[in-house]
């Protein structure tokens, strides 16, 4: 049978980033794709213009829409945009037999904020103890760690205090490291190391939705943990190397 993968996140209509990245993710990957819209955005690769976030009842309705029919074998949360939405998906998310993973998108890489501070919180307190994996950037880690997170050794340090929160694993990303782009994840009690070459230029809009997507995606096929996140990882790299070089600002990667 075909692996189904949920994505429930906001719409980037330039195709780079949130569901439209989840998607592409999700095909070249081999499974079937599903996508509940939380929020639109009006932007391209050069700016954020503008956010709608929608009816937190509409995208509780949507997420049972799919459970009823075709419920799928792991899901991801990107943008969510407001306290209700999250608290929507935390509620639904209890009747979740399948792993759930949070990429916790609080801006995107222009700076636009994608949840509000009440938001953040509901976040904290009830989406993360739900989360199979968190997957923050440094900025997020750090957030919620609640301390600096620009090194290996406190990357280490904020995944095991963002453990506390009550996700089962936690990936803190070094995207945007200084030099390598080194991933630590933690995992019942211990640290796993992913390390990929940097890359130079721009073309990364929607690095970090398409991360989380590929290991959603290798999570619906029953790949335990460190095995989807090393060829998540694996692609990811690979679609920043072979990114088409569209767009005039930071363009999007190569999902194919
Ligand atoms: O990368 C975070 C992100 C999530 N969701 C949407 C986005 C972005 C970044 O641009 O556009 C819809």
């Amino acid at each position: 049978v075909i692996p189904v993968a949920l994505s429930i996140a906001g719409s980037d209509p330039s195709g780079g980033a949130g569901i439209q990245a989840d998607l592409k993710t999700f095909h070249r990957l081999e499974a079937y794709g599903e996508a509940v819209v939380t929020l639109i955005t009006v932007q391209n690769t050069l700016t954020v213009d503008r956010t709608v976030v929608l009816d937190a009842s509409l995208v509780r309705e949507q997420i049972a829409a799919v459970l009823a029919d075709i419920p799928p074998g792991a899901a991801k949360t990107g943008a969510l945009g407001n306290a209700q939405v999250v608290e929507a998906i935390a509620d639904i998310a209890a009747q979740f037999d399948f792993p759930l993973v949070v990429d916790p998108v609080l801006f995107s890489s222009k700076g636009t904020a994608f949840l509000d501070a009440e938001g953040r919180m509901m976040l904290v307190e009830r989406l993360l103890p739900k989360a199979f994996l968190v997957m923050p950037n440094l900025a997020e880690a750090a957030d919620l760690a609640g301390f600096p997170v620009g090194t290996v050794p406190e990357m280490r340090l904020a995944a095991e205090a963002i453990a506390k929160l009550g996700p089962q694993n936690v990936l803190v990303k070094g995207g945007h490291l200084p030099g390598e782009a080194v991933d630590i994840l933690f995992c019942e009690g211990r640290f796993y190391e992913f390390a990929a070459g940097r890359i130079r230029g721009k073309q990364t809009h929607g690095t970090g939705c398409t991360y989380s997507a590929a290991v959603t995606a290798e999570l619906a096929k029953k790949r335990p943990i460190y095995d989807a996140v090393a060829r998540a990882k694996t692609f990811v790299t690979r679609a920043i190397q072979w990114a088409p070089g569209l767009g005039k600002g930071a363009g999007p990667l190569n999902h194919f």
